[in-house]
């Protein structure tokens, strides 16, 4: 049978929502779900990935099957690897343990690991993929792309008024958005690797840029890198991101490079990013910094809380992203919409040619 059966795409579905639960704690690794089904196409074992370092998803799904696995079918959101790196082949521990098919979503990209299909074809076991791709794909965005472009998924994330400004005329930012949506960013937060923010953002707010409980204020057990782009080295000693409560890197000109415009080389920044483990990244500001992620084409979804309130004036939610016309406007298309407390929390991603 080349199609997935009716089995086989339930169990999919089951494996994409194990894969999810790992969402947040396996990066710099993707998340993986697994459910084995034995040779009468009933389930005997579930997987997902917990932890990088930890088993993959298709050996703790195997573990469970035991004997079962026996000639029987695996189903799996992402090929299985085909390198020992912190742990073994899947590839081979599937081949030993007799399953004589094997159902994939999506293909590796990792060059390190690929080639677990053909390891598996080679050993005569029969392959299936691309099933629910799109939706496995969804499920993995943010690993799926960085690891295709080799730098952080980015989320641009900004909040306004209804006529697009972050402040007031006089400079005051401060509770724009209602208690609700900075909740909803702490949320946020504690699914990124890493927040990017401005030396600007810094002088002005000294914000402490961790993710914390939503209940109790305290801080989440997993803090994301704290990254300030400060070209000239202007973040004072005792600014509140220097407190070691998270990893922080003050990236200056010095140490990244510049770019033709003499700033901090946001490409360069982004490929060390990458190159430290980091796999998604939350930009928060500010204008500037944003308009420059922006016209470099390295901002992948943005999210923005609108709070019902006017001022007629004061800075924009985003200035510089290199549009003189309204032909280059850069083109979104708005994935969700919802209702977060008063505000309005819009969802998009860039229009891509
Ligand atoms: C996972 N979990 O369930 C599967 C993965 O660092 P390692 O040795 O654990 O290898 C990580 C790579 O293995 C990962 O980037 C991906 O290409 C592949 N498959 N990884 O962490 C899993 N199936
Ligand atoms: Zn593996």
């Amino acid at each position: 049978m080349t199609e997935a059966t009716s089995a086989e795409l339930a169990a999919m579905a089951r494996a994409i929502e194990l894969a999810a639960r790992g969402l947040g704690t396996t990066s710099p690794n993707p998340v993986v779900g697994c459910v084995i089904l034995n040779a009468a196409g009933e389930v005997v074992g579930e997987g997902f990935h917990a932890y990088a370092g930890g088993p993959h998803a298709e050996i703790v799904a195997l573990a469970q099957a035991g004997e079962r696995a026996k000639g029987g079918t695996a189903v799996v959101t992402l090929e299985p690897c085909n390198h020992t790196g912190r742990t073994g082949p899947c590839a081979q521990a599937l081949i030993n343990a007799g399953v004589i098919r094997v159902v994939l979503a999506v293909s590796d990209p990792n060059p390190a690991a690929t080639g677990g299909a053909d390891t598996l074809r080679a050993a005569g076991v029969q392959v299936i993929t691309g099933v629910r791709e799109a939706e496995a794909t969804k499920g993995n965005i943010a690993w799926l792309s960085a690891v295709r472009r080799g730098r952080p998924y980015l989320i641009w994330k900004f909040a306004s008024t209804i006529d697009g400004r972050s402040a007031a005329a006089d400079g005051t930012s401060m509770w724009i958005t209602s208690e609700a949506s900075r909740m909803d960013v702490h949320a946020l937060r504690g699914t990124v690797d890493a927040i990017i923010v401005g030396v600007g953002t810094v002088l002005a707010d000294d914000s402490r840029l961790t993710a914390r409980n939503l209940r109790d204020g305290s801080l989440a057990i997993r803090q994301p890198m704290r990254v300030v782009v400060d070209s000239d080295g202007r973040t004072p000693l005792g600014a509140k991101v220097r407190d070691g409560a998270a990893p922080t890197w003050i990236a200056t000109a010095a140490e990244v490079g510049v770019d033709a415009t003499g700033k901090v080389d946001l490409v360069v920044l982004m490929t060390e990013l990458y190159a430290r483990g980091v796999r998604s990244a939350l930009l928060e500001g500010g204008p500037t910094l944003a308009g420059a992620f922006l016209s470099a084409g390295l901002v992948d979804k943005i999210v923005g809380y609108i709070a019902p309130k006017l001022l007629g004036a004061g800075p924009a939610a985003l200035l510089g992203a290199g549009v003189k016309t309204i032909t280059d406007a850069i083109e979104l298309d708005v994935t969700d919409v919802d209702k977060v407390g008063p505000d309005l929390r819009i969802t998009a991603v860039p229009k891509r040619e």
